[in-house]
């Protein structure tokens, strides 16, 4: 049934985000008809953009704005037809007033929004993106690299501090670099449920890659009228204006935030994480400078893809690593026991794991941290009753043996390898818990008052609130841990049909 009801802290992701109806005071909207007839306008048009804006709802545009203005924006135009989804203009003159206007297509609107020039601009932004992606390309680590990018953006915002956040594949997210004006780090290492930011809000952050947060105080000022005549509200995903969800408002006023700011990293198409810049006071930047920082993003998304491929190539050499160092112990007459242990460093490096176990023949060869023999014996027993031939993974096994709660500890996932058909043999590598006693680097939350959205809205409770979701579960098993299994999977059929051709041959 759809969900009706008041958004709460526990369906975040119905909360539609992008028709709240409101700009963010820093600029003025317009929406236009394909005819330039403007439809919907946000109430501080007049201020903003000047007294011709008093009454517009109806009005064509060309009775609104000057000549030259309409020609531009003519002209920018063309740009959005020949497939981009979203234009800018960098001067536009009214009357003497100069602004940045934004332009993009939204169903049968054209939105135009208005952000006035702030006196002269420093000229500097996009000179300075350059050295500073250098800076990146020379790190000397990935943790270098990606310290030195929330230090870049930094310096390119003028924010007090920048995090870079990235997401895990539950969507959960944990801050993997972060640079602050005052000294020290609050948030490094700290992770967060992934109903933080919400599924509808990720999506849109793929498609609109910066948003300014200038004002946590602005409640964001009325689009009028709310509805169009066939009674839908105005889609204002890529409007750049766009007010903000009370919500996340709340969340970061009890941070003690003044004004925030979020730059999408994207990685092959998809929403790799966020730098996350804070400031202690409202804090606006010109659109030229958060599109050097667009800019900036979007380099160091390159940078970030170029070294992990080349981690990519990296673990495919280990893998091809092991495979050789198995098969040579294998033809030097080891048993497979015996070579897997021989070779446990190359494989902890290719799956990180704590504990492996060979199941063959039900028998158990185990090595670090395992389940008892008699839980073994158990969870063989369950494993038999998943797909033949393929990988299984859990990164909570008590899901699938209720009694594993009780040794969560030693090993609270596994993922078995099928090594044979009959009887079934595995490889099996385990995982202990997530520890979820990181040092929580932050103040306490002193005074927090719990607000009109309940009272999970701080980085402290939200840290909890991920606790609670991780107890007995180990990290997740990633896409590439399970392509390797695959590999390893195939690698050991082969040794084992081999091995059982040789003794065919030593019998025949
Ligand atoms: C958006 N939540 C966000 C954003 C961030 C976070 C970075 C992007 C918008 C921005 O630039 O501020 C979360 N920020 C964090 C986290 C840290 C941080 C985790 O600094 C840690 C250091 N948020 C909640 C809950 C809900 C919620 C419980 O915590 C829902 C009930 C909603 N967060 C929420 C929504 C948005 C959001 C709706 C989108 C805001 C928008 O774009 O309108």
């Amino acid at each position: 049934a759809p969900d009706t009801g008041p958004v709460t802290l526990t369906n975040c992701d119905r909360e539609p985000i992008h028709i709240l109806g409101r700009t963010q005071r820093y600029g003025a909207l317009l929406a236009v008809s394909s005819d330039w007839l403007v439809q919907h306008a946000s109430e501080n048009a007049a201020d903003i953009i000047g007294p011709s804006f008093a009454t517009p709802l109806g009005k064509p545009l060309s009775d609104l704005l000057p000549p030259a203005a309409l020609r531009q924006i003519r002209n920018r135009l063309r740009m959005l037809e020949s497939g981009s989804n979203a234009t800018r203009i960098f001067d536009l003159v009214v009357q003497d007033r100069r602004f940045d206007v934004s332009i993009h297509q939204s169903g049968r609107h054209l939105i135009l929004e208005f952000e006035p020039k702030r006196g002269e601009r420093d000229g500097d932004a996009l000179a300075q993106t350059y050295p500073l992606i250098q800076r990146i390309r020379d790190a000397a680590s990935p943790d270098d690299m990606l310290r030195e990018a929330a230090r870049a953006v930094r310096a390119l915002s003028g924010f007090d501090s920048v995090m870079v956040y990235r997401f895990q594949e539950d969507h959960s997210g944990v801050v993997v670099a972060e640079s602050r004006r005052q000294t020290g780090q609050k948030y490094l290492g700290l992770h967060f449920p992934a109903s933080d930011i919400p599924v509808q809000a990720r999506a849109l952050y793929t498609r609109s890659l910066l948003r300014l947060i200038a004002d946590v105080s602005d409640e964001g000022v009325p689009i009028i009228p709310a509805r169009s005549p066939e009674g839908t509200p105005l889609d204002l995903s890529l409007a750049v204006t766009r007010a903000v969800s009370p919500i996340h408002l709340e969340y970061l006023r009890n941070m003690g935030v003044a004004a925030s700011m979020s730059v999408s990293i994207m990685k092959d198409g998809k929403l790799w994480g966020l730098f996350a810049c804070h400031h202690q006071s409202p804090h606006y930047l010109e659109f030229e400078q958060r599109t050097a920082i667009e800019l900036f993003a979007h380099l160091f998304s390159y940078e970030l893809t170029r070294r992990q491929e080349g981690e990519r190539n990296e673990s495919q050499s280990r893998t091809q690593n092991l495979q050789r160092k198995l098969m040579n112990h294998l033809a030097e007459g080891d048993t497979l026991e015996a070579s897997l242990l021989s070779v446990s460093d190359d494989l902890r490096a290719v799956i990180p794991h704590d504990g492996v176990v060979l199941v063959t023949q039900g028998r158990f060869h185990r090595s670090g941290d395992t389940p008892s023999e008699a839980d073994l014996m158990t969870l063989e027993g369950l494993l038999n009753t998943t797909a033949a031939s393929r990988v299984y993974s859990t990164d909570k096994l008590s899901q699938l043996m209720p009694h594993a709660e009780e040794f969560a500890k030693t090993c609270a996932g596994v993922l078995a390898i099928p090594i044979s058909r009959t009887p079934r043999d595995y490889l099996l590598l385990c995982r202990r818990e997530i520890p979820r006693n990181v040092a929580w680097a932050g103040e306490p939350a002193k005074g927090v008052q719990e607000g009109p959205n309940g009272d999970r809205l701080t980085p402290r409770k939200s840290f909890e609130a991920w606790r609670e979701t991780v107890e007995g579960r180990c990290a997740p098993w990633s896409e590439s841990d399970r392509h390797a299994a695959d590999l390893l999977r195939s690698l050991l059929l082969e040794v084992f049909l081999r091995v059982s051709d040789a003794a065919n041959a030593e019998r025949a």
